[in-house]
């Protein structure tokens, strides 16, 4: 079988979309960390499209883990195909943008030189929330955090995001060169300003000096991100193969809706994002909220009760018209009321969300988005749990979706099979539910002790406490499809 590359491709059949645009012509103008499969689905997307008439805002990815992406991508000319899936079919497109992948562990200091280069005005980031090296519950950058404990000892030679970032802009400092713009692409809530505080904090550790400029000078708008890509899977590969008749070692799928809006702050200019389907505006707070809260709130809430229930894809919990009332119910009763979006459909939204949801042809795994829920709960239902307690409202379905997350970290499933429980605090939560026992009350207090997650106030909390614990003696008294049919009335 032939190999994507521009040489095969140039002379491929048609059939699918392929670059519409001098791919020679095209020049760094991005650095991109974290060149994982959203990236590709989304930002890479965008810019694919905006090459022809602006080529001077190609991108340069970089991988800070792991080499795999940029093995797949090189003999393939950074070429790599978006298979676009829903129940009418498969439509693929061949992308373009990426001129090239960086090993940030190998390449260091050509993925810097090229960082703090005058042509490379936007660096942006999906680094997935651990990235950030913070403490989810405050998004403060924690100091202890191994990597950034050996940035700060080994400031040219950094591999954490905040570190690789600020070693950048303090070269384009000594060299008198205005900083790029950093452009966060995480589901982070308030990206911009979490960000922000992040990288100033670390460069303030580094060099207060340094600090000072960056805080001054150097630009974090907010973005808010929105495309549904589960991983990639060899029968997948197959599949893309059929289709094109190019072997694709990494092509990604995806659904057919595409969502970026952007905060319009970038002090040396942009891509007309705007002209390829981006909304740009001024301030975009009030749609990852929106996003965070229904999108993502619905998702976790779904991969642990999914998971619990013995649903490998999301798809198959929502089969189950139980599941979809409950998350129905949460967005409607318990996640729009939190929001403050005048002149948007919320409820429209949420229906097309749940469309989304039910897209047979996706199979997200539900183990893949119950992935580091340390990380992802405080945005994703513990805010949406703090403004309804303040206004004494109830939290049951939110309080559902914390449960089944505590329920999923002990490690065992309901036919007492182990689960691959992926987060970085998963081997002191491990420690935590086999302490506990069993024990409802004894799980929550060990769990909700994670300040860095629940904060000191919702430990605390009787209502948060009672609703929590009341739903974990259910989910172990009748498993999670039962825990959900009775709580929707079903
Ligand atoms: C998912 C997200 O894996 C997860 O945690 O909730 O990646 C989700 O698919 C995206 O945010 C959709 O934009």
């Amino acid at each position: 079988m032939t190999r994507l590359s521009a040489k095969t491709l140039a002379g491929s059949p048609t059939g699918f979309a392929v670059p519409d645009y001098d791919r020679s012509a095209v020049t760094p103008g991005i650095v991109h960390l974290g060149i994982g499969a959203f990236h590709r689905a989304h930002m890479a997307v965008y810019v694919d499209s905006l090459l022809a008439t602006n080529p001077s805002w190609g991108v340069v990815g970089a991988s800070l883990r792991r080499p795999d992406t940029k093995e797949a991508l090189e003999p393939q000319d950074g070429l790599y195909t978006v298979a676009v899936r829903d129940a009418s079919g498969t439509k693929a497109r061949v992308i373009g943008s990426i001129l090239k992948v960086l090993d940030a562990n190998t390449q260091r200091s050509e993925l810097l030189d090229l960082m703090a280069s005058p042509a490379i005005r936007i660096v942006s980031l999906t680094v997935t929330e651990k990235g950030y090296c913070s403490a989810p519950a405050t998004g403060e950058l924690d100091p202890n955090h191994p990597d950034i404990v050996h940035d700060l000892a080994n400031p040219d030679a950094p591999r954490s995001a905040p570190g690789i970032i600020v070693a950048a802009l303090a070269q384009r400092r000594a060299a008198d060169i205005r900083p790029f713009t950093v452009m966060s692409c995480d589901n982070l809530p308030s990206n911009g300003p979490t960000t922000r505080r992040i990288v100033v904090r670390f460069a303030e550790l580094r060099d207060p000096a340094l600090g000072a400029w960056v805080a001054e000078h150097v630009a974090f708008p907010g973005t808010m991100i929105d495309r549904i890509v589960p991983s990639t899977t060899d029968a997948d590969r197959a599949m893309v193969t059929s289709l094109t008749g190019l072997e694709d070692a990494w092509p990604i799928m995806t659904e057919p809706f595409t969502q970026w809006v952007i905060e319009d702050h970038f002090p040396l200019g942009r891509p007309p994002f705007e002209t390829v389907g981006a909304q740009v505006v001024k301030d975009v707070e009030p749609f990852e909220r929106m996003k965070l809260r229904m999108l993502n709130g619905s998702h976790s809430t779904l991969a642990y009760l999914g998971y619990l229930a013995g649903h490998q894809y999301v798809s198959d919990a929502m089969a189950d018209p139980a599941f979809v009332k409950l998350i129905h119910n949460l967005m409607t009763e318990e996640a729009i009321p939190t929001l403050d979006m005048p002149g948007v459909d919320l409820p429209g939204y949420r229906d097309q969300l749940l469309e989304r949801f039910r897209n047979p042809a996706l199979q997200h795994r539900t183990w893949q988005i119950a992935m580091d829920g340390t990380q992802k709960l405080p945005q994703r239902l513990l805010g949406t749990i703090r403004d309804r307690l303040k206004a004494d409202q109830p939290i049951t379905h939110l309080a559902l979706g914390v449960a089944a997350w505590m329920r999923y970290v002990m490690g065992i499933d309901e036919n007492g099979d182990t689960i691959d429980v992926k987060d970085p605090l998963a081997m002191r939560m491990m420690a935590i539910s086999a302490g506990a026992g069993g024990d409802p009350e004894a799980l929550f207090d060990g769990l909700s002790a994670l300040t860095e997650v629940f904060g000191t106030d919702l430990p605390q909390n009787e209502v948060f406490r009672g609703t929590v614990i009341e739903h974990l003696e259910s989910l172990f008294e009748i498993g999670s499809a039962e825990t959900v049919a009775e709580l929707v009335g079903d």
